[in-house]
């Protein structure tokens, strides 16, 4: 990576119901991440963490009424509306933002942020498809509805922060899937977005999943983003996570997913961002250490 790298905290849990992913950032920094990243020459940067409130203080049900439920949605728009002015001023300052989580809601900051001034395409690694809208969430959690709001979908349409459709479905790719919802399916099934589930890692092997996915995000756009939701991986090799799903990515997929996304999108990497390692859940921090890995695969570390 010849870019500076800016890296961002997001201590969110609003979006999940599982308590613990709040101290993610905090985890992911202790497994040494910017010594990591520096020692691959990468000049590495804390921008520090974006403020999130306790729910301890929040209504969950507070602000815009919407259609079905999403909990603490007003305060997650707060907070992806800061992290989307960071996001977007790093991009402009010619830095790589790396934002971790947090749960997956914050990607709606992110993203809003990254496709801030240019075509965005979107590359989603998740044993989830976080397509639900408030309509068909089954939990009320944000988490699960991320990808929903960053295309603009379901009662997100119409409300003025989430809703303004921040990227193309053509130019979204998810990969890993293995835990859907029917409502969530249907919707998937029927969109443009480019859908790969864990029976198409078995069948057709990760590399090539892989490079379809950097495929579609970078066709005609000016730029990716991979949001890497660490219960991508398998729990055996990722047991620190919000919502830990078996039959996912082995370490060895992780890597290499992550190395194809280094090589394929190269210098079209416009942003990163780790979500839902859970510190209360982990082995001895080894998610995050895992978390801290994967970041540098992206980043352009390689082994020979
Ligand atoms: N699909 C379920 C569960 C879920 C989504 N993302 C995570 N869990 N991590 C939901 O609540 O929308
Ligand atoms: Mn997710
Ligand atoms: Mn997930």
């Amino acid at each position: 990576m010849d870019r500076p790298v800016r890296v961002f905290g997001v201590p969110m849990d609003l979006g999940a119901d599982r308590r613990g992913v709040d101290m993610g950032p905090s985890a992911i920094r202790y497994a040494g991440l910017a010594a990591e990243l520096e020692s691959l020459g990468i000049d590495c940067d804390d921008g520090g963490n974006v403020a999130v409130p306790s729910p301890e203080r929040t209504e969950p049900d507070a602000g815009r009424p919407h259609e079905g439920r999403a909990k603490y949605l007003a305060a997650t728009e707060r907070v992806c509306r800061d992290l989307a002015d960071e996001v977007a001023d790093a991009v402009a300052d010619g830095a790589v933002p790396l934002v971790l989580g947090g749960d997956h809601s914050i990607a709606i900051g992110t993203v809003g942020g990254a496709a801030r001034d240019r075509d965005l395409g979107v590359v989603w690694f998740d044993a989830h498809g976080d397509f639900n809208t408030p309509t068909t969430t089954p939990s009320g959690n944000v988490h699960g509805m991320s990808v929903a709001a960053i295309l603009g979908r379901g009662s997100f349409a119409g409300s003025d922060w989430a809703a303004a459709p921040t990227v193309d479905p053509e130019n979204v790719a998810v990969v890993g899937l293995r835990d859907l919802d029917d409502a969530e399916r249907d919707a998937l099934r029927e969109s443009d977005v480019t859908a790969f589930s864990m029976t198409d890692v078995d069948q057709r092997g990760l590399p090539e999943v892989t490079r379809e996915a950097v495929g579609v995000a970078t066709d005609g756009t000016d730029g990716v983003h991979v949001s890497l939701d660490m219960d991508f991986l398998d729990p055996t090799e990722a047991p620190g996570v919000g919502t830990p799903v078996r039959g996912g990515a082995s370490y060895r997929e992780g890597h290499t997913a992550m190395e194809l996304v280094s090589r394929t999108a190269g210098s079209a990497l416009v942003s990163l961002e780790i979500v839902e390692v859970n510190p209360i859940l982990d082995d001895h921090n080894r998610t995050a250490e895992l978390a801290v890995e994967l970041a540098a695969s992206a980043l352009g570390k390689r082994i020979l």
